[in-house]
Parts: C-alpha cells; structure tokens; sequence
C-alpha cells in the first residue's frame, strides 16, 4: 500500500502514529508529495479528487483518504494493538475525542492558509481569530478532559498527540502549555512514545 504524505501533515502523522501503534507500518509504501489549497497535484488528485493528504493507495489501485478512514481499514488489518475500540462507550468516546483533535487541526491549518498563503492586503483578521478560537476552546476541552485520557493509545489520544505536536511545529510562539498543565504534563509523556518519536515533522 502507498501512503501519499508529508512529514508537515498533522493528518498523515496520525495514521503514521496509528500504523505504528496497530503494528503495520511496515506494510506502508511512503509517497512525499506536496499539497495546497491553492496548487495543483495530479497524482494526489486522481487518489483524492479533494487534492488532499493523506491518501491511501491500496495494493488493487483504488484509494481511500480522510485520516480517519484510512486509520479505520489500517484498525481492521490486524486482531491486535487495536486504536479504534469495537464497541460500547470507548468507540464513541474515541472518536468524538478524534473529531474534536480533527476539528482543531483543521481550524490551525485554515489559519495557517489565511496567514502564509493569502496575499497579504487580502488576509481577513476575524478569519484569522475566529480561526484560532476554535483552537482555543478546543484546548481548553481537552485540558478539562486529558485526566481521563487512556494509557493505551486509542485513536483519539493519538489525535490529540499530533495535533499539539503541529502547534508546537507550527505554532511554537503560542505558549499553549502554560495555561493548559495537565495536557502539557501528558504530552510530554506520550511525545516519548517510539510512534510519535519516529514521525516527529522536521525541527526547522
Ligand atoms: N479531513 C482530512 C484533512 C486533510 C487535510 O486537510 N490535509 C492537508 C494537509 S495537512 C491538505 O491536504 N491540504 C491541502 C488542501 O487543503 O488543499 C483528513 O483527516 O485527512
């Protein structure tokens, strides 16, 4: 299977970590390629007509993308090291906690395209801001919440890792720990998993 993703993509780091935790990543084939709004890519393309990563390119050619929908088939390729519970209040608790991370990633990336991407006497602050409220709030959920947070790493938790991990990248000047300890306390911990450790993007 070919995995087309960056070492930047937040998104691509998930299922990486997720492949990682459920014991296939050596069954993946890493594709870099590039990715924006504002470009083209015909190879992402025709695997994603949304031109977005990460893609999965299945060994008979058809693709499958959005992270969460590639992580669900990489989750069903092997009985052990699950990351998406099968049933019962854990699934659900998993995957909301996943689409909060999502949804705070996608909220940090839209800002992030508003800032580098958008010429400058056309960048829209309240876009800018109500953007990053959503990073705001989202944090503040998570803080009240990483208490619970499972020792096994469930895909929300792993969501959760690369979406602080792309502030830090991204973000780094938002000091974000100090008003959020608990989640700072249990980053620190989980950022030391060999997952997260082996698909850390690059430190430039
Ligand atoms: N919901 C998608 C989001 C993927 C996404 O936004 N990926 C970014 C890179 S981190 C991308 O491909 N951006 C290009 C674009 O928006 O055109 C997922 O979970 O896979």
């Amino acid at each position: 299977m070919q995995l087309l993703y960056s070492q930047t993509s937040p998104f691509a780091r998930k299922v990486l970590v997720a492949a990682h935790e459920i014991g296939v990543a050596d069954r993946l084939e890493l594709v870099a390629v590039a990715v924006a709004p504002t470009e083209q890519n015909a190879a992402v393309s025709d695997a994603n007509p949304l031109t977005k990563i990460p893609a999965l390119i299945l060994n008979d050619g058809s693709a499958l993308y959005d992270s969460p929908v590639i992580v669900d088939y990489l989750n069903s390729l092997t009985p052990d090291h699950r990351v998406i519970p099968a049933e019962g209040p854990e699934r659900w608790r998993a995957l909301r906690l996943q689409a909060l991370a999502d949804g705070i990633l996608d909220a940090a990336l839209l800002r992030r395209y508003e800032q580098v991407l958008r010429p400058e006497p056309l960048r829209w602050t309240a876009w800018i801001e109500g953007q990053f409220d959503k990073v705001k709030r989202g944090l503040a959920r998570l803080e009240r919440e990483s208490l619970h947070f499972s020792d096994l790493p469930m895909i929300g938790e792993i969501t959760v890792g690369c979406a602080l991990g792309y502030l830090d990248f991204r973000y780094s000047d938002e000091d974000w720990r100090s008003s959020h300890k608990e989640l700072a306390l249990w980053f620190e911990r989980f950022a030391t998993r060999p997952a997260m450790a082996l698909t850390a993007p690059p430190t430039n």
